[in-house]
């Protein structure tokens, strides 16, 4: 299937709040539920996380969000997509056409997952090698088959790392902080303002997402079971960074009686 691309570009679709209000006279909270890369890559592709070193399945998180999504009534629901050129520069298998770009010795042998720094051809940047995945339009971008994913007015679709030059961790925003997704727009659209995460991987995507959400004055909650990630060092470091930035960690239990 390919997946239709709900942008907003159309009064077609008003955003309605009345609902909510009538519903809950005590607050005006509007609530997304974000759905982070759960493509096929990340469960058994290249970068399938059962392979990394934290051991988790990233199918895991499949079962949950269905749940969240069957018995949680989000004002919003955006799924993201990894969605790469093959000349990306995250991808390990690109680093011999970029080593003039390499900080230090041009030479230097790297292995698959080792962080270099390219100091081009954008700006200077930290990237992590990764093997091959979410190529655009490939089976390995696709997301997971049993995830559910309506075609309605409040269901949107973000693709990021389309830039061959740099790469897109977070959803909001490519990892240089230059450019914006539509995510952000999507949301004031709607007058979001509680955002509850969800997805892989927990320590890169999932995290520079909520960090960004934060940032950008979304009250933020981290789904923690409903997230997988890639090492349990990284995992821990960026739990604790979320937490330092005032993310609020639920589960997905508890996320009915918030919403
Ligand atoms: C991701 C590594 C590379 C993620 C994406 O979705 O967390 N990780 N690209
Ligand atoms: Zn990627």
């Amino acid at each position: 299937v390919n997946l239709p691309l709900i942008m907003v570009t159309t009064a077609s679709v008003q955003p309605s709040n009345d609902h909510k209000i009538k519903h809950k006279n005590s607050t005006k909270e509007i609530s997304s539920l974000i759905v982070v890369d759960v493509q096929n890559c990340f469960i058994n592709g290249n970068l399938a996380l059962i392979d990394s070193s934290a051991k988790q399945d990233g199918a895991d998180v499949v079962p949950i969000i269905n749940h969240l999504l069957q018995t949680v009534s989000f004002d919003v629901i955006i799924y993201t997509h990894d969605w790469h050129p093959t000349d990306h520069i995250s991808f390990y298998q690109n680093l011999n056409k970029r080593r003039q770009y390499l900080l230090g010795d041009q030479n230097k042998n790297y292995s698959l997952f080792d962080t270099v720094t390219y100091k081009g051809p954008l700006v200077q940047t930290e990237q992590v090698l990764w093997p091959l995945h979410c190529i655009q339009d490939t089976n390995g971008a696709k997301l997971h088959k049993d995830l559910i994913v309506e075609s309605k007015s409040n269901v949107f679709h973000v693709r990021k790392g389309l830039n061959s030059d740099v790469d897109s961790y977070s959803a909001f925003w490519d990892n240089n902080k230059q450019q914006k997704t539509d995510l952000d727009s999507i949301l004031r659209r709607w007058n979001v303002t509680h955002v509850y995460v969800t997805g892989l991987a927990t320590d890169y995507c999932v995290a520079a997402t909520a960090l960004d959400a934060i940032d950008l004055s979304y009250t933020t909650y981290l789904v923690e079971d409903a997230c997988r990630g890639v090492s349990l060092e990284t995992i821990d470091k960026k739990k604790q960074e979320m937490k330092q930035r005032g993310i609020t960690f639920v589960q997905s239990s508890q996320v009915k009686a918030l919403v």
